[in-house]
């Protein structure tokens, strides 16, 4: 009987990794490690429209999409965790913005250069651009922190913008374990069963 319970307990804890392993998991950005924005432009547009809707509280760009968001000033950058040590290669990165109206409306396009960080070198991953609410990349390297890198001004000349890339949240998740690799896991914990098994008969 004893010998029983340990075994149903063992394929229970067989059964947990492998579903624990196959499941994909989501960070969002938790912490601001380094930040420079340059409101310069905010000035000579209008003061008052820089401050509107909080948007130079840094606190917006962490946690999850709230609406509430963060302007990283033309040539701005923001570099963030996301209370993990380090991402493997191939997490994927979500990027929220907000431009009220889209970025058609008053000639608001912006965009900003992506740089996935690693022990704080920072290699380039993508430019992305507000003519999308939500933009996904898949990131190759590892990385301990991702940095943006405000690129309105190189991207569209003409542009209207007068506070650069708007940021509602920043989130990394964890692509899922392969199934076969779910399923080996599962084999290893039963294949220790058969040789708990084995053990037991011979005594
Ligand atoms: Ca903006
Ligand atoms: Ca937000």
């Amino acid at each position: 009987m004893k010998f029983r319970k340990h075994r149903i307990a063992a394929i229970a804890a067989a059964f947990v990794m492998a579903a624990g392993a196959s499941q994909a998991a989501t960070y969002t950005a938790s912490n601001v490690v380094a930040e420079g924005t340059s409101y310069g432009t905010c000035a000579t547009y209008s003061l008052a429209a820089c401050d509107a809707n909080q948007r130079r509280v840094v606190g917006n760009a962490l946690g999850e999409t709230d609406g509430r968001f963060y302007s990283l000033g033309l040539g701005g950058r923001l570099t963030l965790g996301f209370g993990a040590a380090m991402f493997g290669p191939g997490a994927l990165l979500t990027l929220e913005e907000v431009t009220f109206g889209g970025p058609q409306a008053g000639g608001h396009r912006e965009a900003v250069d992506v740089y996935s960080v690693l022990g704080g070198v920072a290699t380039f991953v993508q430019t992305v651009y507000n003519t999308a609410a939500v933009t996904s990349l898949r990131i190759a390297n590892s990385f301990d922190h991702i940095q943006l890198v405000d690129a309105t001004l190189r991207e569209y000349a003409g542009t209207r913008s007068y506070d650069g890339f708007d940021v509602d949240s920043v989130k990394v998740t964890i692509a899922p374990v392969p199934v076969p690799a779910a399923g080996a896991l599962m084999l290893a914990g039963l294949g220790g069963l058969a040789m708990l098994r084995r053990r037991k008969a011979a005594v």
